[in-house]
């Protein structure tokens, strides 16, 4: 038998809403991953237009999370970042990457600002700046093509976009010092969505039928999905194709049950699937 995974999970936790922490961890787990939460903040909703959310930072406590487990020995196989408040805490995650990080540790940054040429609230261009800097200690990358724009100090186009155009933001993203990339929210034509991925092996794209909407919350579980598939033994390419058809089924589940797209997507009920998909229950299926 070989070990179980353990995975730090540095995001914030918004208690409704289905983002960050509440899907990151089961889905984590879904993969047989044991994740630890490191979590930024606590909120009662994302932030992302339902208004009048809470608000409790965990700033002054982060580094001290590191420092612990740290001096329990612990080995994590996987350090992931994802939406971060400050730049204090964007500093903080990078400390934290360098306590926590051993030779085999793979570290996934989400460099969670924005989606559909605008910033999410609470995020400051100088932000952006830094999130440069957290970027280049990753092993793995995960932006959306508004956060590649960003990145680079370029202006956010919306798509159809050629691969031209997405080989050069991918090559481009490279020169931040992170070997492999995965631009989200590509779309090469009208009807489909997904993703572009960039690793040694050159470029690779996955894509599914695009679903009509802005649904909240399918970054964090693309994201949390590739990296559970990258620590199952996955390739980049095929990992993204994992997360891209569960984030896909996710989506259209949702849109089917017509629920309100703030209140985030049914991903649970993939859940089983994915399991299946990961090789990690015999499957019942014919
Ligand atoms: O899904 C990214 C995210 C995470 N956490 C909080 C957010 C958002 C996006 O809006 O508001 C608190």
């Amino acid at each position: 038998m070989s070990h179980q995974m353990r995975a730090a999970a540095i995001h914030d936790l918004s208690g409704f809403g289905k983002c960050s922490l509440t899907v990151i961890l089961p889905l984590l787990s879904a993969a047989g991953v044991e994740a630890c939460a490191l979590p930024t903040a606590v909120l009662s909703t994302h932030t992302g237009g339902l208004g009048g959310f809470t608000f409790r930072d965990l700033t002054g406590d982060m580094e001290a999370f590191g420092r612990h487990w740290r001096s329990l020995g612990l080995h994590f196989d996987a350090i992931y970042s994802g939406y971060l408040g400050s730049v204090e805490q964007i500093q903080i995650v990078a400390e934290i990457i360098n306590l926590l990080k051993s030779e085999d540790t793979l570290v996934v940054v989400d460099p969670c600002m924005a989606d559909h040429g605008k910033l999410y609230r609470a995020i400051t261009p100088e932000m952006a700046k830094q999130m440069k800097q957290l970027c280049a200690l990753a092993d793995v990358i995960v932006p959306n093509l508004t956060e590649a724009a960003l990145l680079l100090d370029r202006k956010y186009h919306p798509g159809p976009y050629a691969k031209n155009q997405i080989e050069d933001t991918l090559a481009a993203l490279k020169t931040l010092g992170c070997e492999r990339i995965v631009l989200t929210g590509v779309s090469l034509e009208e009807e489909t969505l997904g993703a572009a991925c960039s690793d040694q092996y050159g470029f690779h794209y996955c894509s599914a039928p695009k679903v009509p909407g802005h649904f909240h919350g399918t970054g964090d579980i693309f994201a949390s999905v590739l990296t559970g598939a990258l620590l199952r033994g996955h390739t980049l390419k095929e990992s993204a194709q994992i997360a891209t058809d569960f984030t896909y089924d996710a989506v259209l589940r949702t849109s089917k049950a017509g629920t309100d797209p703030r209140f985030g997507v049914n991903f649970e009920a993939g859940i089983p699937s994915l399991i299946h998909r990961l090789g990690l229950m015999p499957s019942t299926e014919g």
